[in-house]
Protein backbone atom coordinates (compact mmCIF):
# COMPACT_ATOMS: atom_id res chain seq x y z
CA UNK A 1 0.00 0.00 0.00
CA UNK A 2 2.36 2.50 -1.35
CA UNK A 3 1.67 6.28 -0.69
CA UNK A 4 2.13 7.63 -4.06
CA UNK A 5 2.51 11.45 -5.10
CA UNK A 6 2.23 12.37 -8.65
CA UNK A 7 3.16 15.39 -10.74
CA UNK A 8 1.11 16.38 -13.88
CA UNK A 9 2.07 18.93 -16.38
CA UNK A 10 0.53 19.79 -19.54
CA UNK A 11 1.68 16.56 -21.60
CA UNK A 12 -1.44 14.54 -19.77
CA UNK A 13 -3.68 16.81 -21.35
CA UNK A 14 -2.39 17.17 -24.75
CA UNK A 15 -3.78 14.30 -26.28
CA UNK A 16 -7.05 16.11 -25.06
CA UNK A 17 -6.17 18.53 -27.50
CA UNK A 18 -4.59 21.03 -25.53
CA UNK A 19 -1.26 22.15 -26.52
CA UNK A 20 1.32 22.06 -24.22
CA UNK A 21 3.89 25.15 -23.37
CA UNK A 22 7.41 24.51 -24.81
CA UNK A 23 6.86 22.05 -27.90
CA UNK A 24 7.69 23.73 -31.38
CA UNK A 25 3.66 24.87 -31.85
CA UNK A 26 3.10 25.48 -28.22
CA UNK A 27 1.42 28.28 -26.34
CA UNK A 28 5.00 29.76 -25.57
CA UNK A 29 5.69 30.06 -29.03
CA UNK A 30 2.20 31.74 -30.30
CA UNK A 31 2.39 34.12 -26.88
CA UNK A 32 5.64 36.14 -25.26
CA UNK A 33 5.20 34.50 -22.02
CA UNK A 34 6.36 37.67 -20.63
CA UNK A 35 2.97 39.62 -21.46
CA UNK A 36 0.98 36.88 -20.77
CA UNK A 37 2.40 35.38 -17.64
CA UNK A 38 3.59 37.58 -15.19
CA UNK A 39 2.32 40.09 -12.78
CA UNK A 40 4.23 42.50 -15.16
CA UNK A 41 2.50 41.74 -18.20
CA UNK A 42 -0.86 42.33 -16.48
CA UNK A 43 -0.67 45.76 -15.26
CA UNK A 44 1.06 46.63 -18.59
CA UNK A 45 -1.98 44.86 -20.47
CA UNK A 46 -4.46 43.20 -18.76
CA UNK A 47 -7.24 42.82 -21.56
CA UNK A 48 -4.34 40.93 -23.61
CA UNK A 49 -3.95 38.59 -20.25
CA UNK A 50 -7.23 38.40 -19.77
CA UNK A 51 -8.11 36.76 -23.68
CA UNK A 52 -5.39 34.56 -23.71
CA UNK A 53 -7.36 32.99 -20.33
CA UNK A 54 -10.46 33.36 -21.61
CA UNK A 55 -9.74 31.52 -25.04
CA UNK A 56 -8.15 28.77 -22.31
CA UNK A 57 -11.11 28.53 -20.78
CA UNK A 58 -13.67 28.27 -23.66
CA UNK A 59 -10.93 25.88 -25.26
CA UNK A 60 -10.65 23.63 -21.88
CA UNK A 61 -14.25 23.84 -21.48
CA UNK A 62 -14.93 21.52 -24.77
CA UNK A 63 -12.12 19.63 -24.08
CA UNK A 64 -12.10 15.96 -22.45
CA UNK A 65 -10.33 14.08 -20.17
CA UNK A 66 -8.35 11.01 -21.65
CA UNK A 67 -7.07 7.68 -20.62
CA UNK A 68 -4.36 8.98 -18.71
CA UNK A 69 -6.59 11.48 -16.32
CA UNK A 70 -9.10 7.73 -15.74
CA UNK A 71 -6.44 5.88 -14.53
CA UNK A 72 -5.31 8.21 -12.30
CA UNK A 73 -8.55 8.14 -10.60
CA UNK A 74 -8.35 4.58 -10.89
CA UNK A 75 -5.59 4.77 -8.82
CA UNK A 76 -6.76 6.85 -6.57
CA UNK A 77 -9.83 4.92 -6.01
CA UNK A 78 -7.75 1.59 -5.78
CA UNK A 79 -4.78 2.10 -3.63
CA UNK A 80 -4.82 0.99 -0.17
CA UNK A 81 -1.79 4.15 0.34
CA UNK A 82 -3.02 7.76 -0.01
CA UNK A 83 -2.35 9.53 -3.94
CA UNK A 84 -1.97 13.12 -4.32
CA UNK A 85 -2.22 14.33 -7.53
CA UNK A 86 -0.43 17.74 -7.64
CA UNK A 87 -1.06 19.13 -11.08
CA UNK A 88 0.48 21.98 -12.99
CA UNK A 89 -2.19 22.29 -15.02
CA UNK A 90 -4.86 25.41 -14.92
CA UNK A 91 -7.76 22.50 -17.09
CA UNK A 92 -9.95 20.76 -14.78
CA UNK A 93 -9.40 17.33 -16.36
CA UNK A 94 -8.37 15.23 -13.54
CA UNK A 95 -11.34 16.56 -11.96
CA UNK A 96 -13.65 15.80 -15.05
CA UNK A 97 -11.82 12.24 -15.22
CA UNK A 98 -13.19 11.45 -11.86
CA UNK A 99 -10.30 12.12 -9.22
CA UNK A 100 -10.98 13.91 -6.11
CA UNK A 101 -7.38 14.70 -4.35
CA UNK A 102 -6.48 16.96 -7.13
CA UNK A 103 -4.08 20.00 -5.94
CA UNK A 104 -3.67 23.04 -8.53
CA UNK A 105 -0.30 23.83 -7.89
CA UNK A 106 -0.47 26.94 -10.68
CA UNK A 107 -4.23 28.13 -10.16
CA UNK A 108 -7.03 27.57 -12.17
CA UNK A 109 -9.03 28.44 -15.16
CA UNK A 110 -12.50 28.06 -13.44
CA UNK A 111 -11.30 30.51 -10.96
CA UNK A 112 -10.91 34.14 -10.60
CA UNK A 113 -8.86 36.16 -7.64
CA UNK A 114 -9.26 39.32 -5.75
CA UNK A 115 -6.08 41.17 -6.69
CA UNK A 116 -6.97 43.54 -3.14
CA UNK A 117 -8.30 41.12 -0.63
CA UNK A 118 -7.58 37.30 -2.44
CA UNK A 119 -10.96 36.45 -2.58
CA UNK A 120 -11.78 33.73 -4.36
CA UNK A 121 -14.77 32.81 -6.27
CA UNK A 122 -16.19 30.38 -9.82
CA UNK A 123 -14.50 32.65 -13.10
CA UNK A 124 -17.31 33.34 -15.58
CA UNK A 125 -16.69 32.11 -18.98
CA UNK A 126 -15.86 35.23 -20.08
CA UNK A 127 -13.87 37.30 -17.69
CA UNK A 128 -13.57 41.38 -17.76
CA UNK A 129 -10.49 43.65 -16.89
CA UNK A 130 -12.22 45.90 -13.90
CA UNK A 131 -14.25 42.94 -13.22
CA UNK A 132 -15.68 44.02 -9.59
CA UNK A 133 -14.57 41.51 -6.63
CA UNK A 134 -17.71 39.86 -4.70
CA UNK A 135 -16.27 39.92 -1.68
CA UNK A 136 -14.84 43.97 -1.12
CA UNK A 137 -16.41 45.39 -4.57
CA UNK A 138 -12.67 46.19 -5.68
CA UNK A 139 -12.38 45.98 -9.39
CA UNK A 140 -9.91 43.72 -9.29
CA UNK A 141 -10.54 40.50 -10.74
CA UNK A 142 -7.66 38.39 -12.44
CA UNK A 143 -7.40 34.83 -13.33
CA UNK A 144 -7.04 32.61 -10.63
CA UNK A 145 -3.61 31.46 -12.08
CA UNK A 146 0.15 31.90 -10.60
CA UNK A 147 2.57 33.73 -12.98
CA UNK A 148 5.98 34.07 -13.27
CA UNK A 149 7.63 35.30 -10.05
CA UNK A 150 4.15 34.65 -8.17
CA UNK A 151 4.32 31.97 -5.07
CA UNK A 152 2.85 28.36 -6.35
CA UNK A 153 -0.21 27.46 -3.85
CA UNK A 154 -0.18 24.81 -1.28
CA UNK A 155 3.40 24.46 -0.73
CA UNK A 156 3.25 23.18 2.58
CA UNK A 157 0.93 20.48 1.68
CA UNK A 158 2.70 19.34 -1.42
CA UNK A 159 6.34 19.28 0.69
CA UNK A 160 4.25 17.21 3.18
CA UNK A 161 2.95 14.49 0.82
CA UNK A 162 6.39 14.27 -0.59
CA UNK A 163 8.13 13.57 2.93
CA UNK A 164 5.51 10.58 3.46
CA UNK A 165 5.88 9.01 -0.52
CA UNK A 166 6.82 5.45 -1.29
CA UNK A 167 6.96 6.76 -5.19
CA UNK A 168 6.82 9.76 -7.02
CA UNK A 169 5.75 10.17 -10.56
CA UNK A 170 6.16 12.88 -12.87
CA UNK A 171 3.92 12.58 -16.05
CA UNK A 172 4.39 15.18 -19.29
CA UNK A 173 6.13 17.74 -17.86
CA UNK A 174 9.28 18.87 -19.21
CA UNK A 175 11.01 20.05 -15.63
CA UNK A 176 12.07 23.30 -16.81
CA UNK A 177 9.44 25.16 -14.47
CA UNK A 178 10.63 25.32 -10.70
CA UNK A 179 10.08 24.60 -7.57
CA UNK A 180 7.50 22.11 -9.72
CA UNK A 181 11.04 20.38 -11.20
CA UNK A 182 12.21 20.35 -8.08
CA UNK A 183 10.33 17.74 -6.59
CA UNK A 184 11.62 14.44 -8.12
CA UNK A 185 15.15 15.79 -5.77
CA UNK A 186 13.27 16.23 -2.91
CA UNK A 187 11.23 12.93 -2.98
CA UNK A 188 14.66 11.00 -3.54
CA UNK A 189 15.87 12.73 -0.79
CA UNK A 190 13.46 10.67 1.44
CA UNK A 191 14.03 7.62 -0.27
CA UNK A 192 10.64 7.40 -2.17
CA UNK A 193 11.08 5.09 -5.83
CA UNK A 194 10.53 7.93 -8.52
CA UNK A 195 9.56 7.00 -12.24
CA UNK A 196 9.18 9.80 -14.94
CA UNK A 197 6.65 9.26 -17.67
CA UNK A 198 7.00 11.12 -20.71
CA UNK A 199 7.23 11.62 -24.86
CA UNK A 200 11.51 11.89 -23.78
CA UNK A 201 13.39 12.73 -21.39
CA UNK A 202 12.55 16.07 -19.27
CA UNK A 203 15.34 18.49 -18.32
CA UNK A 204 15.64 16.11 -14.92
CA UNK A 205 15.29 13.30 -16.26
CA UNK A 206 18.49 12.46 -15.34
CA UNK A 207 17.10 12.28 -11.75
CA UNK A 208 14.48 9.71 -11.82
CA UNK A 209 15.33 6.29 -10.68
CA UNK A 210 12.88 5.00 -13.38
CA UNK A 211 11.27 5.99 -17.06
CA UNK A 212 8.36 5.25 -19.23
CA UNK A 213 8.35 6.83 -22.67
CA UNK A 214 5.51 6.84 -25.12
CA UNK A 215 2.02 8.99 -24.76
CA UNK A 216 0.45 9.01 -21.55
CA UNK A 217 -2.87 7.77 -22.84
CA UNK A 218 -0.79 4.37 -22.86
CA UNK A 219 1.67 4.55 -20.56
CA UNK A 220 -0.24 5.78 -17.70
CA UNK A 221 -2.98 2.77 -17.18
CA UNK A 222 -0.32 0.07 -17.89
CA UNK A 223 1.98 1.99 -15.46
CA UNK A 224 -1.41 1.92 -13.05
CA UNK A 225 -2.11 -1.28 -13.56
CA UNK A 226 1.61 -2.28 -12.56
CA UNK A 227 0.88 -0.45 -9.31
CA UNK A 228 -2.19 -1.79 -8.35
CA UNK A 229 -1.01 -5.33 -8.74
CA UNK A 230 2.34 -4.58 -6.66
CA UNK A 231 4.59 -4.79 -9.32
C1 LIG B 1 3.70 14.28 -23.32
C2 LIG B 1 2.74 14.15 -24.29
C3 LIG B 1 2.00 12.99 -24.26
C4 LIG B 1 3.67 16.00 -24.64
N1 LIG B 1 2.24 12.07 -23.32
N2 LIG B 1 3.92 13.36 -22.39
C5 LIG B 1 15.18 27.88 -9.72
C6 LIG B 1 16.05 28.05 -10.79
C7 LIG B 1 15.75 28.97 -11.80
C8 LIG B 1 14.56 29.69 -11.79
C9 LIG B 1 13.70 29.50 -10.75
C10 LIG B 1 14.01 28.62 -9.74
N3 LIG B 1 12.98 28.63 -8.85
C11 LIG B 1 12.04 29.47 -9.31
C12 LIG B 1 12.44 30.04 -10.45
C13 LIG B 1 11.67 31.03 -11.27
C14 LIG B 1 10.55 30.42 -12.09
C15 LIG B 1 11.13 29.36 -13.00
O1 LIG B 1 11.02 28.18 -12.78
N4 LIG B 1 11.69 29.80 -14.11
C16 LIG B 1 12.23 28.83 -15.08
C17 LIG B 1 11.72 29.21 -16.46
C18 LIG B 1 13.71 28.70 -14.93
N5 LIG B 1 9.48 29.88 -11.24
C19 LIG B 1 8.53 30.66 -10.75
O2 LIG B 1 8.51 31.87 -10.95
C20 LIG B 1 7.46 30.00 -9.89
N6 LIG B 1 7.40 30.65 -8.64
C21 LIG B 1 8.37 30.54 -7.72
O3 LIG B 1 9.35 29.84 -7.89
O4 LIG B 1 8.12 31.24 -6.56
C22 LIG B 1 9.13 31.20 -5.53
C23 LIG B 1 8.75 30.26 -4.43
C24 LIG B 1 8.51 28.93 -4.69
C25 LIG B 1 8.17 28.07 -3.65
C26 LIG B 1 8.08 28.53 -2.37
C27 LIG B 1 8.33 29.86 -2.10
C28 LIG B 1 8.67 30.74 -3.15
C29 LIG B 1 6.09 30.13 -10.54
C30 LIG B 1 5.98 29.34 -11.79
C31 LIG B 1 4.64 29.62 -12.49
C32 LIG B 1 4.54 28.87 -13.80
N7 LIG B 1 3.45 29.36 -14.53
C33 LIG B 1 3.12 28.75 -15.83
C34 LIG B 1 2.04 29.63 -16.53
C35 LIG B 1 0.79 29.79 -15.72
C36 LIG B 1 -0.19 28.64 -15.89
C37 LIG B 1 -0.88 28.65 -17.25
O5 LIG B 1 -1.01 29.71 -17.89
O6 LIG B 1 -1.32 27.56 -17.64
O7 LIG B 1 2.70 27.40 -15.63
S1 LIG B 1 4.50 28.60 -16.94
C38 LIG B 1 3.98 27.07 -17.65
O8 LIG B 1 5.01 26.11 -17.40
C39 LIG B 1 2.73 26.65 -16.88
C40 LIG B 1 3.03 25.20 -16.63
O9 LIG B 1 2.29 24.72 -15.52
C41 LIG B 1 4.53 25.17 -16.44
C42 LIG B 1 5.16 23.82 -16.66
O10 LIG B 1 5.02 23.41 -18.01
P1 LIG B 1 4.81 21.88 -18.35
O11 LIG B 1 3.54 21.41 -17.81
O12 LIG B 1 6.04 21.14 -17.98
O13 LIG B 1 4.63 21.95 -19.95
P2 LIG B 1 5.73 21.91 -21.12
O14 LIG B 1 5.08 22.38 -22.34
O15 LIG B 1 6.97 22.59 -20.69
O16 LIG B 1 6.09 20.36 -21.24
C43 LIG B 1 5.15 19.41 -21.72
C44 LIG B 1 5.76 18.03 -21.53
O17 LIG B 1 4.79 17.06 -21.90
C45 LIG B 1 7.00 17.78 -22.40
O18 LIG B 1 8.01 17.18 -21.59
C46 LIG B 1 6.51 16.78 -23.45
O19 LIG B 1 7.51 15.84 -23.84
C47 LIG B 1 5.41 16.08 -22.71
N8 LIG B 1 4.36 15.53 -23.55
N9 LIG B 1 2.80 15.30 -25.13
C48 LIG B 1 3.25 12.31 -22.43
N10 LIG B 1 1.04 12.76 -25.21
Amino acid sequence: MPNIVILTGAGISAESGIETFRAETGLWAQHNVEDVATPEGFVRDPQLVVNFYNARRAHGASALPNAAHEALARLEAENDGEVLIVTQNVDDLHERGGAQNVLHMHGSLGSALCASCEHRWPAPMEMNVGDACPACSAPSARPDIVWFGEIPYQMDRIIDALGRADIFAAIGTSGNVYPAAGFVAEAARIGAQTVEINLEPSAVGSQFDNAIMGPATQTVPAWVDDILKGR
